[in-house]
């Protein structure tokens, strides 16, 4: 990353009335948690995308309720890295004009202190009941391998969306227009190869007069670069702290 480039980054920065942050894998990867793509996708042999999907529930729920049950045992055991609280610093600074979408299922962002995340693939520590459809916060305690709603004794799964489901429009409805409405998107840590989360960054450079400014932060370039107005590569959590020094205290 180039002194010129954290500069210019900032300055954008210091000048936007709206911020919107989209994150993936990477920005808890220095607290442990392993990304989607170092694993090259897969687990224990498995495709990720067959292990997180409806039919692969279907198919095995016990090998699903493995791999969520050995997720929330990792999760469990990290913290929140310096980029996490590098951005609850951020929020602080824009309030409620500062939107933090996440494709991540940890809870770290919430953990960091940010209040306004947008989980839009949904959150490790909620289950969901197939039968009452009650969704619950289970925290990250193992759930063994066919857990039963504890209301109606129907068949939980995990309240995270699977490869081939939609998000919910809760969520996502208010992550497209944050990503539409801000002046300037923090692309951090993801690949930018799952949709529709990867969409948001064209959906930011659509609006004009001004168009936003893209800011990805990443270890090399992805296939968000090409709509990156510029790019700062290092770890996330060595970049976001000094994004935040040289933006320097609130109204300075
Ligand atoms: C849907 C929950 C339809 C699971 C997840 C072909 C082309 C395009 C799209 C598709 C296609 N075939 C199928 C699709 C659709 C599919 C999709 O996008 N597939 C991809 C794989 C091609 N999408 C879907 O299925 C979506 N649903 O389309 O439904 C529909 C519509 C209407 C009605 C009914 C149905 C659902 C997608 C959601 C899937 N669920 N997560 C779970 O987590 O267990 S996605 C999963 O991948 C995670 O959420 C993860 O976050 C996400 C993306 O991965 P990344 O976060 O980007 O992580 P990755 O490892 O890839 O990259 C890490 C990055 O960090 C790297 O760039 C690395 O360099 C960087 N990094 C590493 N260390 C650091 C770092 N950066 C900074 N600092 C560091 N220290
Ligand atoms: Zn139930």
């Amino acid at each position: 990353m180039t002194d010129e480039n954290l500069t210019r980054a900032a300055d954008w920065l210091r000048l936007a009335e709206r911020v919107c942050v989209l994150t993936g894998a990477g920005v808890s990867a220095e607290s442990g948690v392993p990304t989607f793509r170092a694993s090259d996708g897969l687990w224990e042999g498995h495709r990720i995308e067959d292990v997180a999907s409806p039919d692969g529930f279907e198919r095995d729920p016990a090998l699903v309720w493995n791999f969520y049950n050995a997720r929330r045992a990792n999760v469990k055991t990290v913290t929140p890295n310096p980029g996490h609280h590098a951005l609850a610093k951020l929020e602080a600074r824009w309030g409620d004009r500062f939107t933090l979408v996440t494709q991540n299922v940890d809870g770290l962002h919430r953990a960091a202190g940010s209040k306004k995340v947008l989980e839009i693939h949904g959150s490790l520590h909620r289950t969901r009941c197939l039968g009452c459809g009650k969704v619950e916060d289970r925290g990250l305690e193992p759930l063994g391998d066919a857990p039963e709603c504890p209301h109606c004794h129907g068949q939980l799964r995990p309240d995270i969306v699977w490869f081939g489901e939609a998000l919910p429009e809760p969520i996502w409805e208010p992550a497209m227009l944050a990503a539409y409405e801000c002046n300037v998107l923090l692309v951090i840590g993801t690949s930018a190869v799952v949709h529709p989360a990867a969409s948001l960054i064209p959906i930011a450079k659509r609006r004009q007069l001004p168009v936003a400014k893209v800011i990805e932060i990443n270890l090399t370039p992805t296939e968000a670069s090409r709509h990156a107005d510029v790019g700062l590569y290092g770890p996330s959590g060595e970049v976001l702290p000094k994004l935040v020094e040289r933006l320097g205290a609130f109204g300075a």
